[in-house]
């Protein structure tokens, strides 16, 4: 915990007290601590740095963003020192990052650990946020930064049954340290893309796997290949290059975005096109790096579907099998990515269980047993369940802003957000990646916004304001643009996390702002260039 820094704000513990220890929150106490001289106060359930990558720690975790562009931007020093061997970076060397990073800027030091923050609550007589934890303490700080994750939150079904299973049980956000599966009757629940890796990597090792797939996937290669000295040394030497164009695109994932649409060409250049994607690898690629129109027309999105599809009956042995993979809705859910993940299908010692045709009926004390009878003998059972993506880290939280006004209550029919970052009646109060931000590779949208918010500081601090929140009209009109948006693409069609569908009783809102960093840099930029007009200040 930080003792050195003296704070600013008359009557506070801190200036700001930060939720998260990954790519956020470590940012942002660089930014607001390191550059801005605040007192800043970082809190962490967890035992270190890392956040997400700090808990998914299962078989087979991979980034499906390139090695390059999955990291910071903002120092040249630490770009230059990067070091990555494959095209795409595993969760260990993600965390190894995560830690180089927390030791070059000593950000350790202003973090208590192992602490999870169970309120935090604006008080309208002294304009503090008052942060209580699970040990019991509370503190006082001006503004309240919460880096909680997007997919954090862990999403268990409680399946009838489970506190008999014998076995061990465990979710892949939550790995158990001493998980074995070498040799052992593995069951998987989940074909997400976290689902997808796991399968691939516990397939070779365990004795037996049988996969529960509610909903089929389109699942494309990877193409994790080493990288040459050549290559790395290449991208170091063009990351000004590199960042710009990453910035003003899409998807933020370092490639350019198609401008061809796929509707107007011919099925022979729709093939070639799909299949040199297909060599190269990468979810985002195929889907964004072919044809402008995959995600917004559905003539487009069936021929890229239709691909794929083909290539699962032509990978995959056993037509029945073949059957089973085969998607039956839109390709509209986040792409996956993963090396051979069909091919799995073909191993002697992997069942695939429908449990959309045969559901889950209950967990016994040696395995799962399906509506028809059928019974699945299991020593070890992963929920590769998803998560209770967005706002579920925020709801599990008492937050309470101006009057007592709650979080749970203000979003009991979805979450706002204005600019994905601030919400009306919670002064001084930013998410990152919270409702209605970006869509994006993370970490420069991560970026963009930590920037912002520090930037919004530094005006408050220099003009001595008290307190600035949005205001409803403009929350209102920003959560409208995202709708809009949001329906101009083929993304609500399809039931995924990205509108809240895969939690039961959750509603199926927007949740993101789908028209690309590049636009979503224009509009916060916006904001601040025109003296926040769309904000209450005290
Ligand atoms: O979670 P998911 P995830 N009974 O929600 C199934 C990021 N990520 O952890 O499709 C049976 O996508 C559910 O079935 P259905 C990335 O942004 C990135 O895999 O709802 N099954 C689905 O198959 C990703 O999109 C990386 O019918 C149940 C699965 O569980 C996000 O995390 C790696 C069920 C959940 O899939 C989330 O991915 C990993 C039930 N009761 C994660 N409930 C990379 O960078 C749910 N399911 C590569």
């Amino acid at each position: 915990m930080t003792k050195s820094e003296t704070t600013k704000t008359k009557g506070a513990d801190y200036d700001a007290v930060i939720i998260g220890a990954g790519f956020g929150g470590l940012y942002s106490v660089y930014k607001l601590r390191d550059e801005q001289g605040l007192n800043v106060l970082g809190f962490d359930s967890a035992g270190d740095v890392g956040g997400t990558w700090y808990w998914n720690r299962y078989p087979g975790a991979v980034s499906d963003t390139e090695s390059y562009v999955y990291r910071y931007s903002f120092s040249g020093e630490l770009l230059q020192k990067g070091r990555w061997k494959t095209r795409y970076l595993t969760q260990p060397e993600i965390l190894d990052y995560m830690n180089e990073v927390a030791d070059h800027y000593d950000l350790r030091r202003s973090y208590q650990f192992g602490t999870k923050v169970t309120a935090t609550h604006f008080d309208d007589v002294t304009g503090l946020w008052k942060v209580t934890t699970d040990k019991g303490q509370t503190v006082t700080a001006k503004y309240l930064i919460t880096g909680l994750g997007l997919l954090s939150a862990v999403n268990k079904p409680n399946f009838k049954g489970i506190d008999s299973f014998k076995g061990q049980i465990m979710h892949t956000g939550a790995w158990a340290q001493d998980a074995q599966l070498e040799g052992k009757r593995v069951g998987v629940i989940g074909t997400g893309s976290t689902g997808v890796q796991v399968i691939i990597a516990t397939a070779p090792i365990a004795k037996h796997l049988t996969v529960f797939q509610r909903s089929a996937q389109y699942v494309v290669p990877i193409g994790n290949t080493p990288q040459s000295a050549e290559v790395i040394a290449e991208q170091k030497a063009n990351y000004d290059d590199i960042w710009k164009q990453v910035k003003s695109s899409v998807v933020a994932f370092g490639f350019e975005e198609s401008t061809i649409p796929a509707e107007t060409a011919s099925e022979e250049v729709r093939n070639a096109v799909f299949e040199a994607a297909w060599q190269r690898g990468g979810g985002f690629y195929f889907m964004f790096g072919t044809f402008c129109d995959i995600a917004t027309s559905q003539i487009a999105n069936d021929a890229a579907a239709g691909f794929i599809k083909k290539k699962i009956t032509e990978i995959v042995k056993d037509p029945a099998i073949a059957k089973m993979l085969t998607p039956k809705d839109i390709y509209a859910k986040r792409p996956l990515c993963a090396n051979n993940y069909y091919g799995v299908y073909n191993r002697d010692n992997v069942t695939l269980a429908d449990v959309k045709a045969d559901p889950i009926a209950e967990f016994t004390p040696t395995g799962i047993r399906l509506e028809s009878g059928a019974e699945h003998e299991l020593d070890v059972v992963i929920f590769a369940t998803g998560f209770d993506a967005v706002d579920g880290n925020y709801t599990r939280i008492d937050m309470r802003g101006r009057g007592g006004v709650t979080m749970r209550e203000k979003w009991k029919d979805g979450p706002l957000g204005y600019l994905g970052m601030m919400e009306t009646d919670f002064p001084n109060f930013f998410m990152i990646l919270g409702p209605n931000g970006p869509f994006t590779n993370l970490p420069p949208s991560i970026e963009t916004q930590v920037e912002w918010i520090a930037e919004t500081i530094e005006m408050m601090e220099a003009k001595g304001r008290v307190s600035i929140e949005p205001t409803e009209a403009a929350r209102d009109e920003w959560v409208g643009l995202c709708r809009t948006i949001a329906d101009m693409t083929l993304f609500p069609k399809a039931e995924s996390w990205i509108f809240g569908a895969n939690s039961p009783g959750k509603k199926n809102v927007v949740m993101f702002y789908m028209a690309g960093l590049g636009n979503y840099r224009g509009a916060i930029g916006a904001v601040k260039d025109g003296g926040y007009q769309t904000m209450i200040f005290d």
